[in-house]
């Protein structure tokens, strides 16, 4: 049976602190489903959800997270896509309007009045959360809800940059930030869609991770002299790579990217440092016919192809795994971006 009450990680405010508390579960709308989180991962974006990083304002009494995987507990009365038992994860775009241009045309991602889960409703950091059932992904069952946990955003996110890339089978492509949650996720869909992997990222543990996943090289941001420079001489002919995901949490490699992406690659931005600026030289971008994007998370249908590279498993990143309570310790050592892969927090029964 759902309780009144169930466990929380409550930001009160912008800038936090966190309250670990006890707050009312919601109850489903008639287009809705309430999922019984059992695991969330912890993803970048709400730290800076936390952190009012950017210029988009939270709800208030925020509960974060949209990497959620549980199962289906009550429903409204229109929901056809799920039945009660079904295992169900929440994602980013926790709902759209679903009648606009874009979601039309299952742009869905761009619709100007989504809901997104953990930003402007409710996320996944507590014991039960709403989705709209439009939007939630179906898990089949069987998957280890811990370790699908994130291919809810980190998965989705980067499989569908790398989508977004162009890079095709037996390319290169450069992963900047790799050692992270998103990047060891893309090091994996990387290699299954047949692509060859550098990372830049920093220090001994990221590089084991992202070369046991399978990386050729690995560029450490902190030791090199010349990061272009090591980039481009880590790929075949020293031409730079096809394509660039960008998933670091600072300006500096958004700027390097243009230089060590080869003549007619594409530079895929993802990552989103508060405040920074894309900066490259015309001149380079035009004589090299550079191509400069932007990413942002997948439609449900690359939701659903994400999950099912990781359901045939082609997708196997390592996360380490705590207790809902102790998120703030996890957001501590993401600031200090001491964490290679991903947190899962395990949400209480
Ligand atoms: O849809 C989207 N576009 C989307 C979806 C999900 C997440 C965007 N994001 C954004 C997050 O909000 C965040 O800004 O992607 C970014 C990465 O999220 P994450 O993977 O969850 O963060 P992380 O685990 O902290 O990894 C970041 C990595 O970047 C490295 C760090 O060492 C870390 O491994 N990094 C940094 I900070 N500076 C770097 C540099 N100069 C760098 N790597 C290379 N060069
Ligand atoms: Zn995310």
């Amino acid at each position: 049976s759902i309780p009144e009450l169930q466990w929380a990680q409550v930001a009160e405010k912008t800038g936090g602190p966190l309250v670990y508390k006890q707050i009312p579960v919601p109850k489903p709308g008639p287009d809705e489903v309430l999922v019984n989180i059992k695991y969330s991962g912890v993803c970048h974006t709400d730290l800076h959800a936390l952190k009012g990083d950017w210029p988009l304002p939270t709800k208030s009494h925020l509960v974060g997270g949209h990497e959620g995987a549980g199962v289906v507990v009550a429903k409204g009365e229109l929901v056809k896509e799920f039945e009660i038992g079904d295992h169900a994860g929440i994602k980013w775009i926790n709902g759209t309007c679903l009648a606009c241009e874009f979601c039309k045309n299952a742009d869905e991602s761009v619709c100007p009045d989504a809901l997104l889960s953990g930003y402007t409703v409710d996320g996944t950091f507590q014991q039960y959360t709403i989705g709209k059932a439009a939007h939630a992904t179906k898990i089949p069952k069987g998957l280890a809800l811990d370790a699908v946990a994130p291919v809810l955003c980190a998965g989705v996110t980067v499989y569908k940059g790398l989508k977004e890339s162009g890079a095709r089978p037996g390319q290169t492509i450069a992963i900047t930030g790799g050692g992270g949650g998103l990047g060891s996720l893309a090091i994996q869909y990387a290699k299954a869609m047949g692509l060859r992997v550098i990372v830049i990222d920093s220090g001994d543990e990221k590089k084991m991770m992202c070369e046991s996943l399978g990386a050729e090289a690995f560029v450490d941001f902190s030791k090199s002299k010349d990061v272009v420079q090591d980039v481009k001489a880590a790929t075949p002919g020293g031409l730079g790579a096809h394509a660039v995901l960008l998933l670091a949490v600072a300006e500096k490699p958004f700027q390097q990217a243009t230089e060590y992406v080869r003549p007619r690659g594409s530079v895929v931005a993802i990552g989103l440092p508060a405040g920074a600026f894309l900066r490259a030289s015309v001149f380079s971008t035009v004589v090299r016919m550079i191509n400069i994007k932007g990413s942002y998370v997948g439609t449900r249908l690359d939701s659903e192809e994400a999950v099912d590279f990781f359901a045939r498993g082609l997708i196997k990143a390592p996360f380490k795994t705590a207790p809902l309570k102790e998120l703030p310790q996890i957001f501590e050592l993401m600031e200090q971006g001491k964490i290679a892969g991903r947190y899962v927090l395990e949400i209480p029964e």
